[in-house]
């Protein structure tokens, strides 16, 4: 018997499918070769796996354009393969989550095939097609995320469809009643199978504004000096729509017929976003958590993480709204790699980020490959396979640096990853990191991987207390888990310059800690450092 709410401050722990394992030889990942690694999963000390697309798909945005939503991909392996890795999992005490892209499907979908081929068909209206312009252009200037407009002109029907990433991922188009229905009817095939949940790819993308209204541009330093066009804008009109608050109870209900099972629905939003996120979770009704971008950016202060925290529970607190927290997935470079000149020390940088991300209020979700302290793989241009790194190199150079294949032995041949070349390359930065270097060293990355995640477990304020924030000056970090003897006080150095802190009084701090020592009643952190200490208040500490 699982808690309805396991959810609440679990940790999940992200597979990338393509770059886990691969059992077949191809260089590809795959679900016997996940099924084969669970144990180190499991050794973890998480929760949860979310994977990420194992649906049948051309793979032209690696599994996030699918073309059939019951399936599975013949590179990943097939339903019965799928089985057999939830029940594993469960043997493990593993939930499973699996990715549940709806905003859009392939073009390769046969819903799209069908919609596309005439303008009177069935599926006529399954996806979101306009009117050239009085000039035979564009309906609007909505851009796509991943560069040019976001219509795409269709021959036969003669107009434009929507798509808000490539040109193979057309919009669904939620209005359509029937659109929903097909929708709610693939989330009961998968929890009929056994899933614990879903991550719900882009889930404020589902709706438009049916006038097609033009967003208004953004005129802040970040949008009119944005690499992209698609952050120039402020998209009111093109997502984020109020329709989808209606939609999201619909799915609730669905969730609700099963038990404790967990939505977890990605939030694209660099604007309003925490607003955005409370309203979504709120009243128990909704999405139970919202993933949040909040802290996947280059981003690394003492003001930054706590806006973040707090601009988030000031909107939610008192709604009940869930955040879903992580510093790494697969669309983002590592965060070692991302936030290294705020450290001497890729590998103190790692277990710093380790007891930041998992001392947080809410639920946290870890990156393959981030327990080994991994950091982002240099790639050339021409080892270049995501769509958006080849558009925009190179002031964005893309996804790949962060999903190359996980290295489970530094000296086997591809990493240990697969016999064959893999579709990604592994580079010897990544071999040093290997998941065998690491396994039986208790000095590790890995090894503090562990005993963080144990000491989260273990820890009632670390599970459910309410964060307070402590007054300290940059770069210290200084938060209460909690409160009164039960509390934790949690402090951090985002920087190598050795930090003092008066704490008024001797303490000890968690053995969790890590380069910080007690002079009398003075913390001293070194680089990097960072202390967790039981019965102390935050602002007892100056
Ligand atoms: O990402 C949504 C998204 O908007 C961004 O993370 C985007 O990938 C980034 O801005 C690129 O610069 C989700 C998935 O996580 C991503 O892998 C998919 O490509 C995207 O949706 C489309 O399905």
């Amino acid at each position: 018997e699982t808690k309805s709410d396991w959810w609440r401050g679990a940790v999940i722990y992200q597979i990338y499918p393509r770059s886990f394992q691969d059992s077949n030889g191809d260089g590809m990942g795959d679900l016997k070769g996940i099924t084969g690694r669970l144990d180190h999963v499991a050794s973890l000390g998480v929760d949860a796996i979310w994977l990420s697309p194992i649906f049948t798909s051309p793979m032209e945005d690696m599994g996030y354009d699918v073309s059939d939503y019951r399936d599975i991909d013949p590179t990943f392996g097939t339903l019965e393969d799928f089985d057999r890795l939830i029940a594993r999992a469960h043997e493990l005490g593993l939930k499973v989550i699996v990715d549940q892209v709806y905003s859009h499907s392939s073009d390769r979908h046969p819903w799209f095939e069908e919609s596309r081929s005439s303008r009177d068909n069935p599926k006529a209206d399954w996806y979101v097609w306009a009117d050239a312009d009085e000039d035979g252009f564009v309906p609007n200037h909505w851009p796509s995320v991943f560069g040019g407009s976001a219509w795409q002109w269709d021959t036969r029907r003669r107009q434009y469809y929507l798509h808000n990433f490539l040109t193979s991922q057309p919009d669904l188009n939620f209005h359509n009643r029937a659109v929903q229905d097909e929708i709610l009817d693939i989330m009961e095939f998968w929890l009929d199978r056994g899933v614990d949940g879903f991550r719900l790819d882009t889930v404020n993308y589902y709706f438009h504004d049916t006038r097609l209204r033009n967003n208004p541009p953004l005129m802040t330093a970040a949008g009119r000096n944005a690499v992209r066009p698609y952050d120039m804008q402020d998209h009111v009109y093109s997502k984020t729509r109020p329709e989808n608050v209606p939609f999201l109870r619909r799915m609730r209900e669905t969730m609700d017929k099963y038990d404790a099972r967990m939505m977890v629905g990605e939030v694209g939003e660099s604007h309003k976003a925490n607003a955005i996120m409370a309203e979504y979770t709120a009243d128990g009704d909704k999405l139970h958590m919202a993933y949040s971008f909040e802290m996947l950016s280059d981003q690394f202060s003492a003001a930054h993480f706590r806006k973040c925290v707090k601009a988030f529970y000031d909107a939610a607190r008192d709604r009940n709204g869930w955040p879903c927290w992580s510093f790494s997935n697969h669309d983002v470079i590592r965060h070692v790699s991302r936030w290294a000149r705020h450290s001497d020390d890729p590998d103190a940088l790692a277990r710093q980020a380790a007891a930041l991300l998992l001392s947080l209020e809410g639920t946290i979700c870890l990156y393959q490959g981030e327990e080994l302290g991994q950091t982002e793989t240099e790639l050339a241009f021409e080892e270049l396979v995501d769509p958006p790194g080849i558009t925009f190199w190179p002031e964005y150079k893309g996804r790949d640096g962060c999903r190359t294949p996980m290295v489970w032995q530094a000296q086997a041949e591809h990493g240990g990853f697969s016999d064959a070349k893999p579709w990604l390359p592994v580079k010897p930065e990544q071999a040093a990191h290997a998941v065998d270097r690491q396994d039986d060293d208790p000095n590790s990355v890995l090894a503090y991987y562990r005993e963080m995640l144990a000491y989260r477990k273990s820890s009632d304020a670390l599970m459910s207390g309410v964060t307070s924030f402590a007054d300290l000056p940059e770069p210290v970090l200084g938060f209460a888990r909690g409160e009164g003897a039960d509390g934790l006080l949690c402090l951090f150095n985002l920087s190598s310059a050795p930090q003092a802190l008066t704490l008024g009084q001797k303490a000890t701090p968690e053995p969790v800690s890590r380069n910080c020592e007690m002079a009398g009643e003075i913390l001293k952190l070194g680089a990097n450092g960072f202390a967790l200490i039981k019965g102390l208040s935050a602002d007892s500490v100056k």
